[in-house]
């Protein structure tokens, strides 16, 4: 098949998964051309069947927002008629699948029908989607694709409560190739975050808002009260500067290191002991299962899609949203004890190969020959 991809190419899930899912179909054969404003971030290396197409904007004194999905529509219409796609499939629902139906029609009166899929992701239903700036045109542009997919079953029953949808949403949950991400550790790497075999408390986000920051520091707090640790928090985002500050006050900025955006994922989740993730909501938490498919058992809340994956007391603890006193002592009762917590490591690891790449990407496969025969009929 000849699929074109679209979706935001920075460190975010939706653009990880997306990322990762076009590589997969790609080593299974197809043709797969990613259409986005800038490389893919985990579109590294040479492919013989993988196509990067850019969007560009052009700027004119007029516009003072320049108009990114009219781009997208035109770029959409250029690479479907060049390269004979043969579907579309975008990547979180703003603008991406307005912009694929606008070059649906467009290419509907050249004869040319091209069905397109949309994944949601998790912002773009639950926060910025259902705010009613965008929510006409959200809902709109959902109910028109050719098949509507959810990272999780709680995101689909957010959908169906936010939006009025009139088509099914089969959820097919986010994926980690678990062989790449069973990394040994890498001893100088380990030595030179705890130099004297302190335990690793991870952290990886966008350092939004959602993600409860304060709680991660707060939660590390109580840990290293009791258990030689260190903090290590990846990735960047408007919190930052926050949360750097709040280690100051609590005087352990020595203890946290910040390392911001990080492409080799791998060996940082491969050295950690634990990873926290306190969000206020998560679709599904792709962060956390990268992590537990490298073996680090998860501290996160009882939030979202979180629960599908964590399973409370085996390879990791579930707690409400904000109760830093329970997941501090949560991550105490795994570290304080080596035998804990290496039932809770073997836990996490074969909960992740339930999400295995080899398990979800052909869910995706079948989805899309069922919509072309469908387009077909
Ligand atoms: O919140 C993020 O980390 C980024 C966000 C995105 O849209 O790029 O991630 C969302 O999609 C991921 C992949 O499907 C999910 O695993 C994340 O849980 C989801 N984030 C939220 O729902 C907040």
């Amino acid at each position: 098949m000849n699929i074109g991809i679209v979706c935001y190419p920075t460190f975010g899930g939706s653009g990880v998964l997306a990322t990762e899912l076009g590589k997969a179909l790609a080593d299974m054969g197809h043709n797969v051309h990613f259409i986005t404003y800038q490389q893919p971030v985990r579109l590294t290396g040479f492919s013989a069947n993988i196509f990067y197409h850019e969007v560009r904007v052009p700027t004119y004194p007029l516009f003072d927002f320049p108009p990114y999905e009219t781009a997208l529509s035109s770029t959409l219409v250029d690479v479907v008629k060049n390269n004979h796609l043969d579907l579309l499939h975008v990547h979180y629902a703003i603008p991406h699948a307005s912009a694929a139906y606008m070059a649906k029609k467009i290419l509907e009166h050249e004869g040319i029908h091209i069905p397109f899929i949309t994944t949601l992701h998790g912002t773009d239903i639950t926060l910025v989607g259902k705010d009613k700036t965008y929510a006409p045109v959200v809902s709109f542009s959902i109910n028109q694709s050719d098949a509507i997919t959810a990272v999780s079953n709680n995101l689909r029953e957010e959908t169906f409560a936010n939006f009025k949808i009139e088509k099914e949403i089969t959820v097919i949950h986010n994926f980690v190739d678990i062989h790449r991400f069973n990394k040994k550790p890498i001893d100088a790497f380990r030595k030179v975050i705890a130099p004297e075999g302190e335990k690793i408390i991870l952290h990886a986000s966008n350092f939004r808002k959602i993600k409860r920051i304060a709680d991660v520091i707060h939660t590390y707090d109580a840990i290293r009260k009791e258990i030689p640790s260190k903090l290590l928090l990846v990735g960047d985002g408007p919190e930052r500067p926050m949360a750097e500050e709040l280690c100051r006050e609590l005087g352990f900025d020595e203890d946290a290191r910040f390392v911001g955006k990080q492409q080799d994922m791998e060996e940082i989740y491969a050295i950690a002991d634990l990873f926290l993730l306190p969000s206020e909501y998560e679709s599904f938490g792709l962060a956390a299962l990268e992590a537990m498919a490298a073996g680090t058992p998860i501290i996160a809340t009882n939030a979202g899609g979180l629960p599908e994956i964590i399973t409370h007391g085996k390879n990791g603890f579930l707690s409400e949203i904000g109760d830093v006193k329970s997941m501090g002592e949560n991550a105490k009762k795994i570290l304080s004890n080596e035998k804990t917590h290496n039932s809770f490591k073997i836990a996490a690891r074969e909960q992740a190969l339930k999400f295995d790449i080899d398990n979800i990407v052909p869910l995706y496969e079948s989805l899309y020959k069922k919509v072309l025969a469908e387009a077909r009929q």
